[in-house]
């Protein structure tokens, strides 16, 4: 009510510009509320100066709850092989796996009893340079054809995030100057297709379409004819997903394999099996299976930022040997990175200081 009286003795105050100003106030009111609901609605997406900024934030969730358990563990006190044994509970948390959560501890009540560990800085740069060795070794980079198109078949169980990570992986090839050329073969559901067209448009590249229920096999073959045609350098075979318990349906991913030979002889050069970081020890089982079917080439490690299980990636190494070639960061085609063990144990276990000697 003061509020009123105030605004209609200024107006009156103001004489013939009072209409003018006071519906200018209110625009500029409006104006201002409308931006302060927009930023409220949509959070900010962090913005990343380099790639590695990019995969240290989705390890965000596993490094935090590493050093939180490091920190109360050893934090406040004396390093004793006792307070040594109770770390395992973090590592094991973390999906570091118990073979090299029991060899790491090994190692470091060894590196205590010799006096060259004694507080929480030393057990962290222990775990550093024991994982980076560990995952270390040259990753075999992403297969590439001597000659014509490179034909990369992806595969994995339903939801896994493969039409996401070929998205990833056309913009990151396309980036690099290649030629991409991406197929659906994902015949199942309308709506897959309907998926991967629209990232095609969104990256703009070509796409070959399959109609629903069309021989996914049939999808793959045309593809194949188009890109040596075309003479595309990449060829990327989107697929259904599929249980890795389901014999027939695994049959039909090794048909999809086998029909390309036809036209490229080394097809498929690269099958990339995409797991689902969030489903931890689950992803090594559909790992072991899908390789008795198919010889996977390497892992597209999805989803690690929605995970405090990176360290699934050790255990990977330890029980497969097969190389993890990405890793997925989130939904968008940016968030990839090419797997880098020095990187991805500084993004889990987070960056040593630079003083550091
Ligand atoms: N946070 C996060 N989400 C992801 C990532 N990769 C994929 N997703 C999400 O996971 C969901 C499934 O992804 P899709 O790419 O459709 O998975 P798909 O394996 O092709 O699924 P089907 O074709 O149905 O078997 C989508 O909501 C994606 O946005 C990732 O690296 N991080
Ligand atoms: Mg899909």
């Amino acid at each position: 009510m003061s509020g009123l009286l105030a605004t209609l003795t200024l107006a009156a105050g103001l004489g013939d510009y009072a209409v003018p100003i006071l519906i200018g106030l209110g625009v500029v009111v409006v104006v201002i509320s409308l931006l302060v609901m927009r930023g409220k609605r949509q959070p900010k997406e962090p913005v990343f100066s380099d790639p590695f900024e990019r995969l240290e934030h989705a390890l965000g969730k596993t490094r935090g709850g590493i050093l939180d358990g490091l920190r109360r563990a050893i934090g406040s006190q004396e390093l004793s092989e006792q307070v040594i044994d109770s770390l395992d509970e973090i590592l094991i948390q973390a999906d570091i796996g118990p073979t090299t959560t029991q060899t790491l501890l090994d190692g470091l009540k060894e590196s205590f009893r010799k006096g060259t560990l004694s507080n929480h800085a030393d057990v962290l740069a222990f775990l550093r340079a024991q994982l980076i060795e560990r995952l270390g070794g040259e990753v075999p980079k992403l297969a590439k054809a001597d000659s014509g198109p490179t034909v990369i078949l992806v595969c994995g169980v339903n939801g896994a995030g493969k039409t996401t990570s070929i998205a990833k992986l056309t913009r990151h090839l396309a980036e690099e100057g290649h030629r991409v050329l991406l197929c659906a073969s994902d015949t199942f559901r309308a709506a897959a297709v309907e998926q991967l067209r629209t990232w095609a448009e969104r990256l703009s590249v070509e796409i070959v379409l399959g109609q629903q229920n069309q021989d996914p096999a049939a999808v793959a073959h045309d593809a194949h004819e188009k890109a040596v045609a075309k003479n595309f350098d990449y060829l990327i075979i989107d697929t259904a997903g599929r249980l890795h318990t389901d014999k027939n349906l695994m049959g039909e991913l090794e048909k999809i394999a086998r029909v390309g030979k036809k036209h490229i002889a080394e097809s498929p050069h690269e099958v990339l099996l995409v797991l689902d970081a969030t489903t931890g020890q689950n992803g090594v089982r559909q790992a072991a299976a899908f390789s008795e079917s198919i010889p996977v080439t390497g892992l597209f490690l999805a989803k690690i930022d929605g995970t405090a299980r990176g360290g699934i990636v050790v255990v990977i190494r330890e029980e497969l040997g097969i190389p993890v070639k990405f890793v997925g960061l989130g939904e968008q085609p940016t968030d990839i990175a090419p797997f880098d063990a020095t990187r991805f144990i500084d993004g889990l276990l987070g960056r040593l200081p630079t003083t550091a000697s």
